[in-house]
C-alpha cells in the first residue's frame, strides 16, 4: 500500500516520519510546495488553487490514498481536494480532534490550548470541533513565528525561548496543547516544558492512530521507502528530511 503526503513545504515531513515509523505503508510519496511556502497567511482561494495543483500531481501517481499533512490546507481546501482527487484524501484535523477525545480527560473544564497558523486559527475549525466535544475552556492562538524558527532548525536557544514566552506569557496554564501545525512537533518538547510537561497532540501521531482505526489497517511493513518531490529545491527538502530523522 502506497501513501501520498502533501504539505506546503517541509512541515509535513513530521507526518511522513510518523507514517514511516508506523509500518502501515510500503511506500510513501512526499510532495512539498516549497516554491510557495508559507501558506499560513494566504487567503482561501490561493491555498485552494495551490492544493488542487498538488492533487493533479498525486492524480498522476500510483498512490492509494492522500494524506494532507498541513493543517492550513486541511481547514481550507480539503473538500475541494476530495472533489478533484481520484483517491481518498485524509486531512489532519479529524485525527487531531479524535486524539484529544481519546485522552478521555475526566474533566470537561480542562483547558485546551490550540496553536497554529493564522489561517487555521481564523478558520475556527478546531475551535468548533473541540467545542462540540464539550470542552468549555479553549484558547486558540496563531503562532506563525514558530514556522520559520523550525525551518531554521532553531530547536533550542534564546530565539525559541523568547518566542514561546512572547506567545504564552499571558495565557492560563493549559491541560493539553494541540499542535495545529505540522511544523510544531519539532519544538513540542520545549512547548511542553514551558507548561511544566503538559501533554501535546501531534498531527502525525494522530494521523497514524486515525488511519489504523478508520481504515482498519495494522503495521505490516518493516520498512517504508520514501521518495521526495518538491516544487523547488528538492535537495534541500531531502536534507531536511534526513536531518529530522527520516530514512531515505
Ligand atoms: N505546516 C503547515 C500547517 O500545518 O499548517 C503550515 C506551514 C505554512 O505554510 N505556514
Amino acid at each position: 500500500m502506497k501513501v501520498g503526503v502533501f504539505d506546503s513545504g517541509v512541515g509535513g515531513l513530521t507526518v511522513a516520519k510518523a507514517l514511516q515509523q508506523s509500518g502501515l505503508f510500503s511506500e510513501l510519496l512526499y510532495y512539498g510546495d516549497t516554491a510557495r511556502v508559507p501558506y499560513g497567511n494566504k487567503d482561501k482561494n490561493t491555498v485552494t488553487r495551490y492544493a488542487l495543483e498538488a492533487v493533479e500531481f498525486f492524480n498522476g501517481s500510483d498512490v492509494d490514498c492522500l494524506v494532507v499533512a498541513c493543517n492550513t490546507v486541511s481547514v481550507t481546501a480539503l473538500e475541494a481536494m476530495r472533489q478533484f482527487s481520484n483517491k481518498p484524501v485524509y486531512g489532519v484535523v479529524e485525527p487531531g480532534v479524535l486524539a484529544l477525545k481519546q485522552l478521555n480527560l475526566a474533566n470537561q473544564d480542562a483547558r485546551i490550548l490550540i496553536i497554529a497558523t493564522r489561517s487555521t486559527i481564523k478558520s475556527g475549525v478546531y475551535q468548533q470541533h473541540i467545542g462540540e466535544l464539550g470542552f468549555n475552556h479553549i484558547d486558540a492562538i496563531a503562532t506563525p513565528l514558530f514556522v520559520p524558527i523550525v525551518e531554521e532548525a532553531l530547536f533550542f536557544g534564546p530565539v525559541l525561548k523568547e518566542t514561546i514566552h512572547h506567545y504564552f506569557a499571558d495565557l492560563e496554564q493549559p491541560d493539553v496543547v494541540l499542535l495545529g501545525c505540522t511544523h510544531f512537533p519539532l519544538i513540542a518538547q520545549q512547548i511542553s516544558d514551558y507548561w511544566g510537561g503538559v501533554k501535546t497532540i501531534h498531527s502525525g501521531e494522530a494521523m497514524v492512530d486515525w488511519l489504523r482505526q478508520h481504515l482498519r489497517i495494522e503495521p505490516t511493513f518493516a520498512e517504508t521507502s520514501i521518495s521526495i518531490h518538491a516544487s523547488e529545491n528538492v535537495a534541500a527538502v531531502k536534507q531536511t528530511a534526513q536531518h529530522w530523522g527520516i530514512q531515505l
